[in-house]
């Protein structure tokens, strides 16, 4: 469609523009998702969902500014115009109808923009593609667990200990990040998780890969994203879901294909669930 095209050309000039910041820390910073102390920004996008969700952040933050700036200068003009020194006699006036029109046409406008950039995006990690691989998690009090649902095998993952962490060549700042297993994918394909709970509701996000869903029993929601540079991508549960909340991490693995598939071999056989594994997990988007 002429229109989507010309609407999705428009919002990536938009974040072009406005995602230059975060381009640039991504190729000084190293190829992992994971905060820094002090960091106060977003982690380098690792796939074409966070770059479009930070770009909107920027421009949404422009347009912030600019509202608070504008308000600012007019309570600092009412400040010195109309006090009472200045202005001893006050109009009395109550209406003014082009301002009225004013202020509520131009917040409709601002609100128009705003959604012409935004709803593209939401669309795009709504709209879940056909997946190269098929990965069920569900959220457990308090770790997670996965199924290789094509591939007959499946396991959970679980925090690592601080004196555990060297043994599994992480360093000691990855403790609540870094898991005993993790999820491993290949770079540049789209991987679609279904995620479900098995208690209460957790939340599974990369926030490098700009996804986030919650994992409601009973449900399986799906979220995709295809990462585009291989290195390792550290989350954690996002929704309250207990005492040890705080130590259910998320570790993901991009790897390149060929040791995908070196690992999917060994994982076939360290994981195996059992030859008539059929986990129920029906994935609306690949029916
Ligand atoms: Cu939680």
């Amino acid at each position: 469609m002429r229109t989507t095209s010309l609407r999705s050309g428009l919002a990536a000039a938009m974040f072009a523009m406005f995602g230059a910041v975060s381009a640039v820390a991504q190729e000084a910073g190293e190829l992992l998702g994971a905060p820094v102390p002090g960091g106060i920004g977003f982690q380098p996008a690792a796939t074409e969902l966070a770059r479009d969700l930070q770009g909107l952040d920027a421009l949404l933050n422009w347009i912030i500014g600019a509202i608070v700036l504008f308000v600012v200068v007019m309570i600092a003009w009412v400040i010195v115009r109309h006090n009472r020194r200045a202005n001893p006699e006050p109009k009395t006036f109550t209406h003014n109808t082009p301002l009225e029109v004013a202020w509520t046409g131009i917040p409709i406008l601002i609100l128009i923009v705003i959604g012409f950039f935004s709803l593209p995006v939401l669309f795009k990690q709504q709209e879940i593609p056909e997946g190269d691989i098929y990965i069920k998690v569900t959220g457990y009090q308090w770790y997670w667990g996965y199924e290789y649902v094509d591939e007959g095998f499946g396991f959970d993952s679980l925090l690592l200990a601080r004196e555990e962490l060297a043994d599994y060549g992480y360093s000691d700042d990855k403790y609540l990040l870094a898991t005993d297993t993790k999820v491993v994918v290949p770079v540049g394909k789209t991987v679609v998780m279904g995620v479900t709970g098995a208690d209460v509701i957790h939340s599974w996000t990369i926030p490098a890969f700009g996804v986030k869903q919650d994992a409601v029993p009973g449900r399986v929601a799906e979220l995709w994203f295809k990462a585009e540079k291989t290195g390792t991508f550290f989350g954690q549960c996002s929704e309250l879901c207990g005492k040890d909340h705080a130590y259910m991490p998320i570790t993901v693995q991009v790897v390149e294909q060929d040791e995908y598939d070196a690992w999917l071999e060994g994982a076939k056989d360290e994981y195996a669930l059992n030859d008539t594994l059929d986990t129920g997990v029906k994935f609306a988007s690949a029916e």
